[in-house]
């Protein structure tokens, strides 16, 4: 395919009209398949961001398009002032997938996580009975829930917080992994403790084991709803269908997003039970997209092909191996080597975007994430071959 430019002339565009919200490698991508993207000079990458998990599936997956093309062709937004006949299926195939009695679907992330977070505000005032306005939520630094400001206001990193004053109140912060620290942080009006089971943009942080089960026990006993933000580790991306499994925790309320639509369309989340969910009244929330029928059926492929193809399976027994693998290199610039599934994170004592630039210039894109870790995780679909592939360039930059 003839390509009209360069990467010189998008990146120039890029740079010329859009706001400087990000420091991209300059790399431009036109097409993706499968783990492979191209650029627009007709190089070839194997991506290991996956889009920040929201393609577990790979990209452009044929059976998602095919749902996407098929649905696009019929209706692609009805409003919720009017019903639609995906809707229903989605949420009855994703709550019977997970167990919840019933979700309430957004759009973004963030979108799903402020809907959490009033969810529970709601049930704190409804049911467990505490003062009009007096609700707090637990939440751990090192998080990362999205960019809202009501978010930002709880994250523990300055530079997603400095001049987006002032905050959403309500909030406590914990060490994250400190089951004393939350046990004493709970107040009577404390109705949520908000988590993610991995902190993928604290560098996949893996909490102590026992945490997130001492945590549950911890909630349960207080009567405190446990909110597990699966957004990025859900989905298979660690080796089970959600992280919390790795512990054998029952989330109260789940929120979800990224691969729930296969990186097709921002489509996400809340699950929880009736307890919660049910307090929900017309006109309480909302959005113009939620549950939009095009959405919905491609959100109900994506979730076929994770099971169908055993991507969760895959991402326990790939995990590992590349996991085994990355752990064998002997670096001078490795200081830990951690992960769960395909959700991996190496740590260097030196800050890692000069070694991203360097896998960029062989073939591979990953990213750094808070200066010191370089972050592998790649579509669920890959093979055990281009992990070896991958392999084989890393070891290379590593030991360079
Ligand atoms: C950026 C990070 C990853 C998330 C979790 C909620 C959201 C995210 C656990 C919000 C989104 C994205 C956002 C993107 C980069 C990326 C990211 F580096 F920012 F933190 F993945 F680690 N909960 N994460 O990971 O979902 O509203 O974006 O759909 O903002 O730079 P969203």
């Amino acid at each position: 395919m003839t390509q009209q430019h360069n990467s010189d002339y998008y990146i120039q565009l890029a740079e010329k009209y859009s706001a400087r919200n990000y420091n991209p490698l300059d790399v431009v991508l036109s097409e993706g398949k499968g783990v492979w993207v191209y650029d627009v000079d007709g190089n070839k990458y194997l991506d290991c961001l996956a889009a920040y998990s929201a393609v577990n599936q790979g990209h452009c997956h044929p059976r998602i398009m095919e749902a996407a093309q098929q649905q696009m062709q019929k209706l692609t937004l009805s409003s919720r002032a009017f019903r639609n006949d995906q809707m229903g299926p989605f949420l009855q195939e994703l709550c019977e997938l997970t167990g919840y009695e019933k979700a309430l679907p957004m759009n973004t992330g963030a979108e799903a996580v402020e809907t959490a977070i009033k969810a529970a505000r709601k049930w704190g005032y409804a049911v467990k009975g505490v003062e009009d306005d007096c609700a707090e939520i637990v939440v751990c630094a090192g998080n990362f829930h999205g960019r809202t400001t009501t978010i930002v206001g709880f994250s523990s990193e300055e530079s997603y917080r400095k001049d987006f004053g002032p905050f959403t109140p309500g909030f406590v912060t914990i060490p994250y992994g400190d089951v004393a620290a939350l046990e004493a942080a709970i107040t009577p009006n404390t109705v949520a403790f908000l988590v993610e089971p991995i902190q993928g943009e604290g560098g996949v942080v893996i909490p102590p084991d026992g945490f997130l089960s001492a945590a549950a026990d911890i909630c349960r006993k207080n009567n405190v709803l446990l909110m597990a933000d699966e957004i990025q580790t859900g989905l298979g991306r660690t080796g089970r269908l959600f992280a919390s499994e790795h512990e054998g925790v029952r989330p109260d309320v789940m929120i979800v997003g990224k691969a729930l639509s296969g990186g097709f369309y921002p489509v996400s989340a809340v699950l929880a039970d009736d307890e919660v969910l049910g307090l929900f009244k017309p006109g309480d929330h909302g959005s113009t997209f939620g549950g939009n029928p095009l959405g919905s059926a491609i959100a109900r492929t994506a979730l076929k092909v994770l099971i169908d193809e055993g991507l969760v399976e895959r991402s326990a027994e790939l995990g590992d191996y590349f996991l085994g693998r990355l752990q064998r290199i002997e670096s001078d610039y490795v200081k830990e080597v951690r992960g769960r599934g395909l959700f991996i994170g190496v740590e260097l004592n030196v800050p890692a975007r000069r070694f991203a630039e360097a896998l960029y210039q062989r073939g591979i894109l990953a990213k750094e994430t808070h200066d010191y870790v370089l972050r592998f995780a790649p579509p669920l679909v890959i093979t055990r071959e281009e992990i070896d592939w991958a392999l084989e360039r890393i070891e290379e930059v590593l030991t360079s």
